[in-house]
């Protein structure tokens, strides 16, 4: 029996309706009202199919297979199911309905792993609700605490762990969310490219060798609000005006690096924000890529340098840096595995490296880890366009299942 086109798109249909911008896109906000509707299907999914279900101190949804041994480190497969604002109905939901259709072939074929099988849902991996990515593979790999969670606010300045409190969860608990390396025996998450490699070249499946190191900025330009009617041109401390010419030596920086890095200003709020007064304040985000460390840390040394040069006797600039990680090679034993079963399948595959971050990097720190990509039409992502055929997703699901049962035997 193989996996099922309708029931794919089945679920992927329905999680797109838990959506706070309907007609425009995917929003997804952790701990949402939308959230809690994915939430509440997710987890009725995963008792329908014999899994048992629990959520973890942040709100992580794991469903487990138990393996004869039930002692042994579990296998787990699945992806995030927040969003972007106005995003695509495939980002992240692709690998949560993935490990869904696993457990339901294991179910419905009456297969008993050797090794247990945990599906997960994770929260809070695009990082739009508190401006900090992959927070639940970081939670669960040990790197975040209770005071970082009250730390992280949302735009509306209440904390992560406060929105936790009020979807139920205990961010005063979250070293209970800690998985210990020896509880995992491998972590393999399905994801579509985001990017126009395979949708150009006609490959029905990506096996991720190297995900891009990410580093993400907090800038804060300070200037001085004032009349926009009455200060003379030459007596003003416009901080936009100065934010704008950042943003575009940026972007040269990144230009200048030859196709070996990106930079993105994605989030922009000038203060006070109205027509008819000179901007006091400007924050606005970097978001800072390359597959090689050396060259990141060289693009950020370098952005940090322009902006501290564009400061001056008036204008204040300031720099944080809240997220840095490393580039991360995924497991080549399993990244064979992967491809092997592709073409045992007689689907056609390609190794090649993630522009887009992804948990599967956190994982790699206590696990070994695969990540298989389907096609993105047109290449488009982060955009309600955003599109791949569930024929494409059920042939990285193909894949994926085969590779689960060669790694859940004895
Ligand atoms: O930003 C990323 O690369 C991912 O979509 N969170
Ligand atoms: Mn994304
Ligand atoms: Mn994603």
């Amino acid at each position: 029996m193989k996996t099922s086109k309708g029931r794919i798109q089945r679920h992927l249909e329905q999680i797109a309706q838990f959506t706070a911008t309907p007609g425009q896109g995917i929003t997804r906000l952790s701990y949402s009202e939308e959230d809690k509707l994915t939430r509440a299907y997710l987890k009725q999914q995963m008792q329908a199919i014999g899994l048992s279900v629990r959520e973890d101190a942040i709100g992580n949804i794991f469903g487990r297979l138990e393996g004869v041994r039930q002692d042994l480190p579990a296998v787990m497969i699945g992806s995030h199911f927040d969003s972007v604002p106005n995003g695509g109905m495939f980002d992240g939901t692709v690998g949560v309905v993935m490990g869904l259709e696993v457990a339901t072939l294991f179910h419905l074929q009456g297969l008993t792993p050797y090794y247990p099988l945990e599906i997960v849902a994770l929260v809070e991996e695009e990082g739009t609700s508190f401006s900090s990515g992959l927070l639940a593979s970081r939670t669960i790999t040990g790197h975040i605490t209770t005071e970082m969670l009250y730390q992280l606010v949302d735009n509306k300045g209440i904390s992560a762990a406060d929105k936790m409190a009020q979807a139920g969860f205990d961010a005063h608990r979250v070293a209970q969310a800690i998985r210990a390396p020896s509880s995992i025996k491998a972590f393999i998450e399905l994801h579509i490219e985001q990017g126009p490699i395979l949708d150009q070249s006609g490959d029905d499946i990506g096996i991720v060798d190297v995900i891009v190191g990410i580093c993400q900025l907090h800038v804060t330009v300070k200037g001085r609000a004032g009349h926009a009617g009455t200060t003379p041109m030459n007596m003003r401390t416009d901080a936009l005006v100065t934010s704008a010419i950042l943003v575009q030596k940026i972007n040269q920086l990144a230009l200048e690096g030859d196709g070996e890095c990106v930079a993105t200003v994605g989030k922009f709020q000038v203060f006070p924000n109205g027509a008819n007064v000179i901007p006091s304040k400007v924050v606005f985000s970097v978001d800072i890529r390359a597959k090689c460390n050396k060259t990141l840390q060289r693009l950020v040394t370098q952005i940090k340098q322009v902006v501290i040069q564009q400061a001056d006797k008036q204008i204040e600039c300031l720099i944080t840096t809240p997220f840095y990680i490393e580039p991360v090679q995924l497991d080549p034993v399993i990244c064979d595995q992967l491809q092997k079963n592709s073409r045992q399948l007689g689907f056609s595959s390609r190794i090649m490296a993630s522009g887009a971050g992804h948990d599967a990097m956190v994982f790699a720190q206590i696990a070994p880890v695969g990540l298989v990509f389907v096609p993105s039409k047109n290449g488009l992502s982060h955009h309600p366009d955003e599109w791949t055929d569930y024929h494409q997703i059920q042939k990285g699901i193909d894949v994926i299942f085969e590779t689960v049962k060669q790694l859940t035997k004895e």
